[in-house]
């Protein structure tokens, strides 16, 4: 009974969650209705996504090269090598080396991931990340191939392969992030190697055929109840043997030299390459998500200063529900640990 009242006085907040991003089959009736899926509410939250995002698109297309364009549009990212000129890319790399401020480390599986929030105080001791923020490449690929005229939140990101005990690193399965066209960016800081957990993309799956569209549909009716927690929160798995059936390529793995850019839309099918052994990834790494059903590009108040701040707090209050013995924290405090130190 208080069971169902309880469903009951969600009903509006899940309602009106069908117009935003909001993902998870698990945590939303509707959303994850065996029912309304089977008939057609997640292809249909799916295809309109996507209309939007082509029309939006079309609208930005001025902030790209042609090049880009073409690539991204046959790919689904644009990589740029050599993105920076390199004394400036030395410059940025020694900054960020050499910077030892706090930062956050989670472990996932065997890997440890550390993350800078770029605040304006941290920002202010990197001072060759302007470079990169202020890149009209960066900013007009990020805004294009995210489909908003919009801030993305960046951090200085080092993943370390093979740091800790335990199961695979869960992002090293295939999968696209979410339902709808959405965009993350790599800098990439040291050199990538093959076998030491590259960016792997499957190349252009980023559209939306009739067949992902009939796989998307398959993957709503089952999500909520699927033994993976992944496919619960809306962020598909797939197996490498249904890629054929979906007309698919293979994946390829952008094993890149450092100071290469990687762009791309994580609605197509992407995943952590693996890496033989122990291995270190940094990178300066960006991603933009903001509602998917907006018809404009532009209206977006806020700022990078605003969006780390915000993911500042959400760590803080990390802290204090763990202090207030709610929930474990994750994401750890560190002090006197740089990007680039080994676990
Ligand atoms: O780190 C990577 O190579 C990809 C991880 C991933 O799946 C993501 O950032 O969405
Ligand atoms: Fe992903």
């Amino acid at each position: 009974m208080l069971a169902q009242l309880g469903r009951a006085a969600m009903l509006p907040l899940w309602s009106a969650q069908l117009l935003s991003g909001v993902k998870s089959f698990e945590r939303n009736d509707i959303i994850g209705s065996r029912w309304l899926n089977e008939h057609g509410l997640h292809t249909t939250r799916v295809s309109l996504a996507h209309a939007l995002a082509n029309a939006r698109r079309r609208r930005l297309a001025h902030l790209v090269s042609p090049a880009d364009r073409e690539s991204f549009e046959r790919d689904g990212f644009v990589v740029r090598r050599d993105f920076l000129p390199s004394a400036q890319f030395a410059m940025l790399r020694d900054q960020i080396k050499n910077y030892r401020g706090p930062l956050r480390e989670i472990t996932e599986g065997d890997t440890v991931m550390r993350k800078i929030a770029l605040d304006p105080a941290t920002l202010a001791q990197l001072p060759s990340l302007d470079e990169v923020l202020r890149s009209p490449v960066w900013r007009g690929l990020i805004r294009y191939i995210g489909s908003r005229d919009a801030e993305p939140v960046v951090w200085i990101q080092s993943i370390l392969q093979h740091a800790a005990v335990g199961p695979s690193d869960p992002q090293t399965a295939m999968h696209a992030d979410t339902f709808h066209p959405t965009v993350k960016a790599w800098l990439f800081l040291t050199d990538v190697a093959e076998d030491s957990g590259p960016f792997t993309y499957v190349p252009g799956s980023h559209r939306l055929t009739p067949q992902r569209l009939e796989w998307e549909r398959r993957m709503s009716v089952s999500a909520r109840r699927s033994p993976n927690a992944e496919n619960r929160q809306g962020s598909f798995r797939i197996e490498p043997r249904e890629l054929r059936a979906l007309g698919l390529p293979d994946p390829i793995s952008l094993a890149v030299p450092a100071n290469t850019l990687v762009v791309a839309d994580t609605f197509g099918f992407h995943a952590r390459g693996t890496s033989t052994r122990q291995s270190l990834r940094v990178e300066v790494w960006a991603y933009g998500r903001r509602s998917p059903f907006i018809p404009w590009t532009a209206f977006d108040f806020w700022t990078g200063a605003a969006l780390a701040r915000r993911s500042l707090l959400g760590f803080q209050l990390g802290d204090l529900s763990e202090r207030l013995g709610l929930k474990p924290h994750r994401w750890r405090a560190r002090r006197g640990v740089s990007a680039f130190d080994p676990a």
